[in-house]
């Protein structure tokens, strides 16, 4: 594949997993994400040219410095895959923490715009180029105790419908995809490191793999320049809805 592509939240769950079959298919790549030695460890093991950014999509200055030292031989950005994102905490409105809803807001939300926004000028001049936004099931249909994190995802999804109008005469294509459960470290963030919480989640169902929607992501690349998939929802055969799961299927 003859393409530059910049994953946001390439140190782990879906956007690693985006990087190594991109990798695979010999796409050059830029890996964001604010853990340093991931990316620098994920840097050695991929068989391709690679650049890596470690900023926090929160920090508006930070995108925007990092975006602007991208080296001259990763230009142009041919897709831009804005997967930075997570859940913080799983609690009523009542009972929920401020800063949770921060985090989620200013990471899932305005990070993802910011991203957006430092590197669409190149795209905007050429006329040319991808955008794939991470949204979710939870960016569908609002679950009990996901409050913040729907409107986060909700957001998304109003966002990408926005960015599709506002870049339909570049020719640039925008889309989004909705995954239901994937087993990543999602939920170990979203519960702060309580790894019996997090593994209940995925417990008896066959849950999405980081794999089933990095193999989605390149179809939406690999799709004809003509053609734009739009939206696609993905979720485990197990799970009918956001709240509808059947917890059997391993029995
Ligand atoms: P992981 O927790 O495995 O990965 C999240 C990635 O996002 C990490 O690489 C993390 O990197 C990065 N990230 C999070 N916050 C920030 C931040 N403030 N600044 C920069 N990078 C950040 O989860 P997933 O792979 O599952 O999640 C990826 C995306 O998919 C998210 O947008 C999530 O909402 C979405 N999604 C996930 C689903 C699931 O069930 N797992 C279902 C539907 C959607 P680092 O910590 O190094 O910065
Ligand atoms: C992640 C899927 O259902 O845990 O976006 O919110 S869910």
């Amino acid at each position: 594949m003859n393409k530059t592509v910049l994953i946001t939240g390439a140190t782990s769950g879906i956007g690693k997993a985006t990087a190594t079959f991109l990798a695979s298919q010999g796409a050059r790549l830029i890996l964001c994400g604010r853990r340093e030695h991931r990316l620098n460890d994920l840097k050695k093991e991929l068989p391709t040219e690679v650049h890596t950014l470690h900023f926090d999509v929160r920090d508006r200055e930070a995108v925007f410095d990092s975006i602007a030292q991208i080296p001259e031989e990763f230009k142009p950005i041919d897709v831009l895959i804005n997967n930075a994102g997570n859940a913080h905490g799983l609690d009523d409105v009542v009972g929920a923490d401020l800063d949770d809803w921060d985090a989620m807001i200013d990471g899932n939300v305005k990070g993802l715009m910011y991203v957006t926004k430092a590197i669409l000028p190149e795209m905007t001049t050429r006329k040319k180029g991808q955008i794939i936004n991470l949204g979710s099931i939870a960016g569908i249909e609002v679950y009990p105790k996901g409050n913040a994190y729907c409107a986060s995802k909700f957001a998304v999804d109003a966002f990408t419908q926005g960015l599709r109008i506002d870049l339909n005469s570049y020719g640039i294509r925008v889309g989004a995809i909705h995954p239901g459960l994937v087993e990543t470290e999602f939920s170990e963030v979203r519960f702060k490191g309580d790894q019996e919480k997090a593994a209940a989640v995925y417990s008896q169902l066959d849950a999405l793999q980081a794999e089933d929607v990095a193999n989605t992501i390149l179809f939406m690349i690999n799709a004809p320049e003509h053609v734009t998939l739009a939206d696609i929802t993905i979720l485990p055969t197990a799970q009918a809805s956001a709240t509808v799961i059947n917890k059997n299927t391993l029995e």
